[in-house]
């Protein structure tokens, strides 16, 4: 697997409802935590319309938005459907309500929207995260 992280994939033209975004990869066996992003813009202080941070350190997952430089309110889905050592897919589908993020083959959660997938921009992976795909469909 290619390792190198952060993993920036430039979106020009947005997403869309129907836009899936797919990753594949395995959780080191010392992970704490990794995140993916979907950002408006490039550079440091981008917002956020999605950050989606599974933390195996204190087994939770965490959903949130960026805004002007701001968290906006967490979100937390349920169980941790992530083990340090195990390969993943997660799929983040734009629906008509927001980012439905399915792990596996169960729909784990539905973060709605804050900022709509049309400013979108830019996805990142990052943290503590072997990255093996990561795929636009
Ligand atoms: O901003 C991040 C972040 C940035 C870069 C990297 C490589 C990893 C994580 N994480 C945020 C984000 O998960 C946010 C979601 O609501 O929650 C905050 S903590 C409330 C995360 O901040 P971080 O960097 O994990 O901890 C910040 C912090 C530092 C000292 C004391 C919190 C408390």
């Amino acid at each position: 697997g290619s390792s190198s992280v952060p993993h920036k994939t430039l979106l020009p033209e947005g997403i869309r409802p129907g836009t899936v975004l797919k990753i594949q990869g395995i959780v080191p066996e010392k992970a704490n935590s990794f995140y993916v992003n979907l950002l408006c813009s490039e550079g440091e202080d981008a917002d956020a319309a999605l950050h989606f941070n599974p933390r195996l350190d204190t087994a939770e997952v965490v959903f949130n938005s960026k805004q002007r430089g701001s968290w906006g309110t967490e979100e937390r889905g349920s169980g941790v459907p992530f083990r340090r050592g195990v390969p993943f897919e997660v799929l983040l589908i734009a629906t008509d309500e927001g980012f439905k993020a399915v792990v596996g083959n169960s729909l784990y959660y539905v973060f709605d929207y804050r900022i709509l997938p049309v400013h979108v921009r830019l996805m990142e992976v990052g943290g503590d995260v072997e990255l093996d795909l990561v795929k636009i469909l």
